[in-house]
């Protein structure tokens, strides 16, 4: 009988922790979780999916410089994802220093410990297509220019590149996915998506009366988080160790998504006004359903992203099937049975 392959995922308690969690104890993994076991870190994700008490798990503060090294003495992991990081773009505006020390030295942490502990560990960096920032090619691929906006892209771009050092420098299989943004039920509420699902569901259930948002003129190339981390498994299953995109190749405006959200929760609705004035109206009653607040606006935005994952259809043989119209349903369905339970 084989031997259990072992693997630690850091950042456990997030949306990707979850589902690749769920698919490596599904290929009969040892699942070692990390998390830094903050209040708010209640692992309900774990818990819907219903593998919670499936997952060892490990404190790991990746801000701090010793606390990998226990873990990587204690176990011999044969894969280590690093999923971890201040993921939010917009707090990377207010908490540059912190961003920069989880999302950026955070994973050269890791980095040392395969290096000086365990060379022959597997190693995946959770790269984003946030590092191409203000767009440099109409679609973006491996060869495509980096030109970052946000602390967070540029904490996220300093740790691709140590990863890409790390491979060359030592050899170790240490691999980046550059993957475009990918949403789920387990998004956080904080994320555009989850936030425009969660309150159009409150408003509908009157809950809520009307939902704040920023530029919703922002484009994202938006898949399904379940299938995305699939690629990330499948990248270290290859026998050279390569960084691939993950995306649709399809991009759309927050704008196009509140749309479809609205559709599909059968509101009649129009927009009126412009720029920061515009609304959308429900079409039953004159009542206003969405404003724009200057609130949600970042010092600095990505326009647009649009990714071409040609690499990875060819040598990962993986693509994106949910298109937006499937997740918006997936999302807002999750969402409604919250209140068709109570
Ligand atoms: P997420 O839901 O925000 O999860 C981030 C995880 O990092 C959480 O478990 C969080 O723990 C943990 N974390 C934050 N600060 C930490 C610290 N100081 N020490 C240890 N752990 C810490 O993010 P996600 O959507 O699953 O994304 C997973 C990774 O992929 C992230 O690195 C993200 O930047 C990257 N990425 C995401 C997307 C996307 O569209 N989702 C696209 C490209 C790249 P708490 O629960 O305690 O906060
Ligand atoms: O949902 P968002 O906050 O995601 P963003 O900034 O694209 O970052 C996500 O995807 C990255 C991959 O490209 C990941 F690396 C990163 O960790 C994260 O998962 O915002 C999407 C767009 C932005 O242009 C933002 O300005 O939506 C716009 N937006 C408009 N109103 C808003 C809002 N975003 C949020 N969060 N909240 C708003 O009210």
């Amino acid at each position: 009988m084989s031997k259990k392959k072992i693997a630690l995922i850091t950042g456990i308690s997030g949306q990707d922790g979850a589902y690749l969690a769920e698919l490596l104890l599904n290929k009969n993994y040892i699942v070692v979780g990390s998390d830094r076991r903050s209040a708010r870190n209640d692992q309900w994700r774990l818990r819907k999916l219903k593998i919670e008490n499936k997952i060892i798990f490990e404190e790991l503060e990746l801000a701090e410089v010793f606390e990998a090294e226990r873990l990587f003495k204690k176990y011999n992991f044969d894969e280590v994802y690093n999923l971890a990081a201040q993921s939010f773009v917009k707090s990377s505006f207010s908490s540059p220093i912190n961003t920069s020390n989880v999302t950026g030295l955070g994973a050269v942490r890791i980095l040392e410990c395969i290096r000086n502990i365990s060379p022959k560990t597997k190693f995946y960096q959770a790269s984003s297509s946030e590092m191409y920032g203000d767009i440099l090619e109409k679609k973006q691929n491996e060869k495509t220019p980096f030109n970052p906006q946000s602390p967070y892209a540029i904490s996220k771009l300093y740790a691709h590149y140590m990863t890409s050092n790390y491979r060359k420098s030592y050899n170790l299989f240490a691999v980046s996915g550059i993957l475009f943004n990918h949403e789920s039920p387990l998004r956080g509420e904080e994320f555009i998506t989850k936030k425009i699902v969660k309150g159009f569901v409150e408003i509908i259930n009157n809950h809520k009366n009307f939902l704040e948002v920023g530029n919703i003129h922002a484009k994202r190339d938006w898949g399904f988080a379940k299938e995305y981390v699939e690629a990330m498994w499948l990248m270290l299953q290859r026998k050279t160790p390569k960084d691939y995109v993950v995306s649709t190749g399809k991009t759309y405006s927050v704008k196009d998504f509140i749309d479809l959200v609205v559709k599909y929760l059968n509101l009649k609705t129009r927009w009126v006004g412009k720029g920061i004035n515009q609304k959308l109206i429900n079409k039953k009653n004159n009542k206003t359903l969405l404003k724009i607040s200057k609130k949600y606006f970042r010092p600095a935005e990505v326009n647009i992203l649009l990714g071409d994952s040609a690499k990875a259809k060819k040598e990962l043989k993986w693509k994106a099937k949910t298109n937006l119209k499937q997740l918006v349903k997936i999302m807002v369905d999750d969402e409604m049975i919250k209140y068709v339970q109570n």
